[in-house]
C-alpha cells in the first residue's frame, strides 16, 4: 500500500477517484464505482460539456473539467480512470504519472505496443499502480471457467477454444469501431485473447488470419487465430461481428477446454458443463443484473464492478492487479503479433515483438 493509500485507511477516509472520458462505456464504470465501499468519485473530465453534464448528473456533488490538464492542476484524487478512446491513452497515462496518481486506463491499452511499454515505464516510476480495465477475464462465467481450470479439476490441459461469434449492432452505440483500420482484434479479440491468457498462461505464438465481410466498415469484423502457450497448451481464438445466428448470444465467450482429466464447456446462455470420466455436472452461471445495468449488457456490466473492486482490494493489500499494466503488455502484444500475422501470412513470435 502507497503511503498516501495507508493515510487515507488509517484516518477512515475514502479513495478518491477522477474519471476522465464520460462516454459510451464510462457511465457503466461510474455506476460501479458509486456502488464500491469506500471510493468517492471527486472529479469528471470530458472535452465534450454535454458528455460531462450526463455524466455528473449521477452524483450529488462533483467536480467537472473540459481539460484533464486543470483537472490535473487542482489534483486532490489518489486515482485517475481513463475511459477514453485509445487515441489519447498514452499522453493521459503520462499525464497522471506526472502528477503521481495511480492509473485505470481502458483497453485497447495503446496504439503500438512502444507506446504501451513508455506508458508502463512513466507509472513505474512514480510506484503508483497501473491497471488495464481488461473486464473479460472478470465476467463471473467466464471467471469460474478460469478458477475451474486453476484448480487443476482437468488436470492440465492440453486444448482451448475461446470463442466470440456475433451479429450484434456494436457500431451504433460506438460509431468509432466501423471508421479504425483495425477493429475487431484491437476492439474485441483483445479480451477474447486476454482470456485465453487467463486460461492456458502467456503464448509463445500466434497465426491469424482476418477478414472483412461488412463492406460498411473499415477494418477487420473477423478473424481466427491460434496460439501456442508457454504451458503446451494449444488454443483457437475466433471473433466476428460478421455471424448472423439466432439465438444471438452478444456479449457472450464460449469456452471449450480440454484437460488430461475432463473437460469444460461453457455454452450459449451461460451454461457451464465440467465432465471428469463419465460424471458429468452442469451449472447455470447467468450473470446477475445489477440494478443499474440492462440486458444483453449485464455480464459486461457486472464484470466492470468487479475489476473495480479488484483495483481497489489490490491496492489495499499492496499487490499487483491481475491486469496490471505490465501483464497488459502480454496481452496487446498478441494484438499486436496478430496484426503482423494476418499481414504477412506467417506465425509470429511473441520474442519478434
Ligand atoms: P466514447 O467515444 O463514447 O467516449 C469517450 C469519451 O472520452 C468521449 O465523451 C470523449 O469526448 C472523451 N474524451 C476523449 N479524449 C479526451 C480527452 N483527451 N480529454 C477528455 N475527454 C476526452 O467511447 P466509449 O465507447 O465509451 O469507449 C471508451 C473506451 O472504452 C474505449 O477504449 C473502448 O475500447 C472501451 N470500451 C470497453 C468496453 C469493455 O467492455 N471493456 C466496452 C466498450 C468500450
Ligand atoms: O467490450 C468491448 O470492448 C466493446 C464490444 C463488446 C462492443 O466489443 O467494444
Amino acid at each position: 500500500m502507497t503511503t498516501l493509500q495507508n493515510e487515507r485507511v488509517k484516518r477512515g477516509l475514502k479513495m478518491k477517484v477522477a474519471v476522465i472520458g464520460c462516454g459510451f462505456f464510462a457511465m457503466n464504470q461510474l455506476h460501479a464505482w458509486k456502488d464500491i465501499d469506500g471510493v468517492e468519485v471527486v472529479a469528471l473530465c470530458d472535452r465534450d460539456p454535454d458528455r460531462l453534464a450526463i455524466a455528473s448528473a449521477l452524483f450529488d456533488s462533483v467536480a467537472t473539467f473540459t481539460d484533464a490538464a486543470e483537472m490535473f492542476a487542482v489534483g486532490e484524487f489518489d486515482v485517475v480512470d481513463i475511459a477514453t478512446t485509445v487515441q489519447s491513452h498514452r499522453p493521459l497515462v503520462e499525464m497522471a504519472a506526472a502528477h503521481d496518481v495511480h492509473v485505470i486506463c481502458q483497453k485497447p491499452f495503446a496504439l503500438n505496443i512502444d507506446d504501451a511499454r513508455a506508458m508502463v515505464d512513466a507509472v513505474a516510476t512514480t510506484g503508483k499502480t497501473l491497471m488495464i480495465h481488461e473486464n473479460f477475464r472478470w465476467q463471473s462465467a467466464v471467471r469460474r471457467v478460469i478458477d475451474e481450470v486453476r484448480s487443476g479439476i482437468i488436470g492440465t490441459p492440453f486444448f482451448g477454444r475461446v470463442s466470440f461469434r456475433s451479429g450484434y449492432d456494436v457500431y451504433a452505440g460506438q460509431p468509432y469501431l466501423a471508421e479504425g483500420e483495425r477493429f475487431i482484434i484491437e476492439d474485441l479479440g483483445i479480451h477474447i485473447l486476454d482470456i485465453a491468457r487467463a486460461l492456458f498462461g502467456d503464448a509463445k505464438c500466434i497465426t491469424a488470419t482476418t477478414r472483412r465481410i461488412n463492406p460498411a466498415i473499415k477494418g477487420e469484423d473477423v478473424a481466427t487465430m491460434l496460439l501456442e502457450h508457454e504451458g503446451g497448451a494449444t488454443s483457437v481464438v475466433d471473433c466476428s461481428y460478421a455471424t448472423r445466428r439466432f439465438p444471438e448470444t452478444f456479449p457472450e465467450t464460449v469456452i471449450e477446454v480440454d484437460g488430461e482429466l475432463g473437460t469444460i464447456r461453457l455454452d450459449a446462455g451461460y451454461q457451464m458443463s465440467i465432465q471428469i470420466g463419465e460424471a458429468v455436472t452442469t451449472h447455470d452461471l447467468n450473470p446477475p443484473v445489477l440494478p443499474w445495468a440492462s440486458k444483453p449488457w449485464h455480464n459486461i456490466q457486472e464484470s466492470v464492478r468487479i475489476i473495480q473492486q479488484h483495483f481497489v482490494d489490490s491496492l489495499a493489500n499492496g499487490v499487483e492487479p491481475e491486469t496490471s499494466g505490465r501483464d497488459n503488455l502480454q496481452t496487446f502484444g498478441l494484438v499486436e503479433a496478430a496484426y503482423l500475422s494476418a499481414r504477412d501470412k506467417r506465425t509470429v513470435t511473441m520474442a519478434e515483438l
